[in-house]
């Protein structure tokens, strides 16, 4: 059996990886069709070895069409899925739109593939800095139970887009040949004061809430409860943007219900699918940007119990943002939706 898949923002970042993704999994596709903005339509992209023309996307697109990917930013999802649905496509949307819709689960397919039964048409990609936490913690939440989270991440420019991955390459040569560095993307699009992201760190990610936490915390703290069905868990998130071009990284830290001994947390997070550990001290191996950009899975190391907290424990996690925060795991989702048809 094949499927048609629609692909919503294919020349995007995500989408990119996205169309590798279908490529190389050899997801069943019957009809792919790649959709974009006017401004994008007519332009053409090339998969398993044939020319795709890209369309604009449409109500009318989705004839036909059984899976649908939303990659092109929230306000084309708000447009868009709800038209997809109509025409009886399920859509897997990477966009924040949907995410704490009551009736929208929020996946992550080692965690919670259950939630995906109960869709009503829509499912949501949680944010990619909260899906590698989330896969992180899972198997520790199932042992000892979370009482709170702590995290603070390191978070890559490719999670703002191509233009912030471009923006900070033309800063660094800038810097590097001495010349005046000015941010024209970072710290948000929309905003017009900018930062420069060469050579620096900045903690905002996203707009700033009344509560003094920015936006892509309170994805943190709200999908990581929705995921794990628990508004119990108490979750605190500071969000950074760094200078690395693929790879969020993480210092996360958890107190458990039950007490834990570290080898068998380590051995817990070893066996548990989607979780690398790379766990060496003594070598200097733990887990790196560099190392995981480009894979899919999400690296773990640095374990060790606090020094204060017999319950505590610190990790650092690290995974490309771009996929299996974002473009993998959506076709994993995908790929499960077939399986169980
Ligand atoms: C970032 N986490 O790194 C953001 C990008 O809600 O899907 C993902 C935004 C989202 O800037």
């Amino acid at each position: 059996k094949t499927y048609n898949v629609a692909l919503v923002g294919a020349t995007g970042a995500v989408g990119t990886q996205i169309l590798g993704l279908l490529e190389e999994r050899n997801f069943p596709i019957g009809k792919l069709k790649c959709l974009s903005s006017a401004r994008s339509a007519g332009a053409t992209l090339t998969f398993k070895g044939e020319t795709v023309t890209i369309e604009e996307a449409t109500p009318e697109s989705f004839e036909g069409v059984d899976i649908a990917l939303f990659s092109a930013g929230g306000s084309v999802s708000k447009a868009l899925a709800n038209e997809a649905v109509k025409r009886g496509a399920v859509v897997i949307d990477n966009t924040s739109a949907y995410r704490m819709d009551p009736e929208v689960p929020l996946v992550v397919p080692e965690v919670n593939m259950d939630h995906a039964k109960e869709h009503k048409g829509i499912i949501a990609n949680p944010n990619c800095s909260t899906i590698q936490m989330v896969v992180a913690l899972k198997p520790l939440l199932d042992e000892y139970g979370l009482d709170r989270i702590v995290v603070s991440t390191y978070q890559a420019v490719s999670g703002a887009g191509s233009r912030a991955i471009d923006d900070l390459k033309n800063q660094t040569e800038a810097a590097l040949a001495g010349k005046e560095v000015k941010g024209e993307i970072l710290p948000v699009g929309s905003l017009p004061k900018k930062h420069p992201m060469a050579f620096n760190a900045i903690p905002q990610i996203d707009v700033f809430e009344d509560n003094g936490f920015t936006a892509e915390e309170m994805k943190m703290i709200n999908e990581t409860k929705k995921i794990f069905g628990d508004d119990q868990i108490k979750v605190a998130a500071t969000c950074v943007r760094v200078p690395v071009l693929f790879g969020h990284s993480e210092s996360v830290y958890i107190e458990t219900k039950k007490p834990f001994e570290v080898e068998d947390v380590k051995e817990l997070l070893t066996n548990f699918e989607g979780i690398t550990v790379v766990d060496q001290p003594a070598e200097q191996a733990y887990p790196l940007a560099t190392d995981a950009a480009g894979k899919k899975e999400v690296f773990v190391g640095r374990i060790r119990k606090d020094l204060s907290y017999s319950n505590g424990l610190h990790m650092w996690v690290v995974c490309d943002n771009l996929i299996k925060g974002a473009a993998w795991n959506a076709v994993q989702i995908a790929e499960n939706l077939v399986a169980e048809k």
